[in-house]
């Protein structure tokens, strides 16, 4: 196939589908580099500028990386999370990667407003309030915030959760077995501090996701979580309307 020039799509699209196309028919393997930039131009008979503007787009979507003064490599494939009430624990080790979470901040601290009225708690209840940095076979992959009741897990601030799910703490030592959650998910970008934790440089973008989960129809957990959207796409099932 080559780039049609009296196409509508523009050019730097066009090469994009062409490469990914390439990318499945030599079967290449992930660390293994692509064409230079000269090359592809030469090949597909495109500037420089096009060529670039091209991997800078695949670049950022999480499908090449580049080695400066080395190249650039195919990524591996993005993590693919399911919109469900799991934790990230089940949810890493279903997909055949090693969970693992380091321990940021761990205090007792009076609800804020905003927290409160989304958990309906009476402002200033005492909330356990966790950040952990989540990391797949070691490496990081989110910023997760999480808000829970002091009266419904009192003590939890002595459990370690290096390396632990707090849903299973929740389930094991308190009996809380979440039983209905819900999620919204939105475009951001890395501030500095979340840049630094996940490695990443600041103002990438991440997804951001915001998380309720209820047991018996008390809030349980409140959770703000920044996940990188170069190595996490979202997968969603869809049943028919009924
Ligand atoms: C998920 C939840 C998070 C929860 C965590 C528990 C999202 C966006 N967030 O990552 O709210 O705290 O699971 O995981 O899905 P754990 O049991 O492995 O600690």
């Amino acid at each position: 196939m080559a780039i049609d020039p009296t196409s509508p799509v523009p050019k730097y699209s066009q090469l994009r589908d062409l490469l990914l196309d390439w990318i499945v028919e030599t079967g290449l393997s992930v660390d293994d580099p692509i064409p230079s930039e000269r090359e592809l131009g030469q090949g597909y008979g495109l500037s420089r500028m096009t060529v670039r503007q091209t991997i800078d787009l695949m670049v950022s979507e999480g499908k090449l990386y580049r080695v400066p003064g080395k190249g650039t490599f195919l990524a591996r494939p993005k993590i693919e999370m399911s919109l469900a009430l799991a934790s990230f624990t089940e949810d890493m080790r279903a997909r055949g990667y090693r969970p693992g979470a380091q321990d940021l901040v761990r205090r007792v601290l009076p609800a804020s407003g905003s927290t409160a009225r989304a958990m309906g708690l009476a402002p200033e209840t005492p909330v356990h309030h966790i950040e952990r940095l989540r990391t797949a076979d070691g490496e990081p992959m989110a910023v997760e915030r999480s808000n829970i009741p002091v009266d419904l897990a009192p003590g939890l601030d002595r459990h370690s959760l290096a390396g632990r799910s707090l849903y299973a703490v929740l389930e094991q030592e308190y009996g809380i077995i979440l039983d209905s959650g819900e999620q919204t998910i939105e475009a951001g970008v890395c501030d500095p501090a979340d840049a630094k934790l996940l490695g990443l440089p600041q103002g990438s973008p991440v997804l951001s996701m915001r998380r309720r989960s209820f047991a018996n129809g008390r809030c349980v957990e409140m959770a703000t979580s920044r996940y990188r959207a170069d190595r996490y796409t979202l997968h969603s099932r869809l049943d028919p309307r009924r």
